[in-house]
């Protein structure tokens, strides 16, 4: 009998067609060859890797998954897999990914006019304008039915105060998404960020996603023309919208830290030697690694089902809660778990579970904390709503 690829037991590859593994092949290579050597320091320093972005973007990464204006139009099993691929390396690539896709291009493609398109998303699938995404304020990000941040109407101008919180990719936007309150309901708005009035503070001593940039946005009596409110949005919806778009991505990503980890686990347990035979020789350490593998393939088998109903149409929004809950969970005790097996080496740079241990802490809490999935699919089961 053949052997089995211990990171794909059940040949999730031959499910593939050849777009997809063409495209999983080159971002794998772009994150081993390109990005994994710049990580640990990245992480160790606290920067984003801003020198990737041409590269991401010549990859066709950014907007992958959408129609014209200069992208690539992938089908949504493919936007899965780079983010599987870019989050094996670091999740703070796949955020960045994430959050210029799902978060700010897709909105202006879904919600925006033909000139907001036009002027906009080419030059964001080019990486040279880069976008972040305001919904979470200080006050609370689970609930953002109760924003303050508000917009008012003044000739042909909105005038927009108020604050975000932990915004991914903040200080590195030329322009900011920022979803705010208005007389007529929540509505969305392309904030230039060298508008008068915009600050955005980066986030120091963060334990978590050291590469990624995060930061606080104060809007000051900003002036937004007219022309750069999205007019296809009103409401809450309009930014739940964006959620289950980058939330879909999220839930192959820690499938990517899953098994960067169990891939060094194994790697180590078969060369390290304790009492006259590998540590991999031992069953405890065997029955460990066999239940990574394990929550790794129903992961793998949840989100390839997810990105075909997306592709089919007919995802539905508790089910992206459900996979986003299941692996982000996988993954995060997954990392724990690997963490231990390496002993003291666990704990530095040199190896990688305390890196994707780390980030996965905000993956668990950002994009809907694993709380607020559990409540969305219990309100799915009961029809009562319990936030
Ligand atoms: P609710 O009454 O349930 O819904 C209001 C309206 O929205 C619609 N809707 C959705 N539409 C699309 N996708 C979804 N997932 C949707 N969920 C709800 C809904 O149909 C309704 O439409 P309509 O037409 O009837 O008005 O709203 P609620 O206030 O009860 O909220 C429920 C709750 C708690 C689930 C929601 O507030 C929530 O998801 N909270 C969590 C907030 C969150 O996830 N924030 C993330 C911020 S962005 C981020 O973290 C980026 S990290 C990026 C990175 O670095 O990768
Ligand atoms: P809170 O909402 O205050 O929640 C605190 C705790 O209460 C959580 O454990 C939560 O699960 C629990 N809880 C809340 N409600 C209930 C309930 N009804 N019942 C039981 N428990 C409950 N946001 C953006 O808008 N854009 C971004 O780009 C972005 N990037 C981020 C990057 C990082 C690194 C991080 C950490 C966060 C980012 N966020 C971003 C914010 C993220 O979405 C929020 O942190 C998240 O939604 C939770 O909000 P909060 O931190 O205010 O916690």
């Amino acid at each position: 009998m053949s052997k089995l690829d211990p990171l794909d037991l059940y040949d999730i590859t031959a499910e593939l067609d050849d777009e997809e593994r063409m495209i999983r092949e080159a971002v794998a290579r772009f994150v081993d060859q390109r990005a994994l050597p710049l990580i640990p320091e990245c992480f160790d320093t606290g920067r984003f890797p801003t020198e990737l972005i041409p590269e991401i973007a010549e990859l066709g990464l950014l907007g992958s998954s959408l129609e014209g204006y200069g992208c690539a139009g992938l089908n949504s099993v493919s936007y899965g897999l780079i983010c599987q691929e870019l989050e094996r390396g670091d999740s703070g690539l796949r955020s960045f990914v994430s959050v210029q896709s799902s978060l700010c291009m897709y909105p202006i493609h879904a919600f925006g006019s033909e000139a907001q398109r036009e002027k906009w998303l080419p030059g964001m699938a080019r990486g040279e304008i880069i976008g972040c995404f305001g919904l979470t304020e200080p006050h609370g990000g689970s609930d953002p039915a109760n924003m303050k941040t508000h917009a008012r109407r003044d000739g042909d101008d909105w005038v927009l105060n108020g604050a975000k919180m932990w915004i991914t990719n903040g200080t590195l936007a030329h322009i900011a998404i920022v979803w705010a309150r208005t007389d007529d309901g929540i509505q969305g708005f392309i904030v230039e960020t060298d508008s008068s009035g915009f600050e955005a503070r980066e986030i120091k001593a963060k334990m978590s996603l050291r590469a990624s940039a995060t930061s606080e946005l104060f809007f000051d009596n900003v002036r937004v023309p007219e022309a750069n409110r999205l007019p296809d949005a009103k409401g809450l919806k309009g930014p739940l919208s964006c959620l289950t778009q980058a939330r879909y991505g999220i839930t192959w990503g820690p499938i990517g830290s899953a098994i960067a980890c169990l891939e060094e686990a194994l790697s180590y347990t078969g060369e390290r030697e304790l009492f006259q035979r590998p540590l991999a020789a031992n069953q405890a350490v065997q029955l460990k690694l066999a239940d990574m593998a394990r929550r790794i393939t129903l992961a793998q088998l949840m989100s390839l089902r997810l990105g075909r109903l997306k592709d089919a149409g007919s995802m539905h929004p508790t089910q992206v809660s459900l996979a986003k809950w299941n692996n982000v969970r996988m993954a995060l005790d997954i990392a724990r778990e690997c963490r231990d097996v390496l002993g003291g080496s666990g704990i530095t740079l040199e190896y990688v579970p305390i890196r994707h241990m780390l980030n996965l802490e905000s993956v668990i809490t950002y994009e809907g904390t694993e709380t607020i999935h559990q409540l969305v699919v219990g309100r799915e089961l009961t029809g009562i709503n319990a936030f």
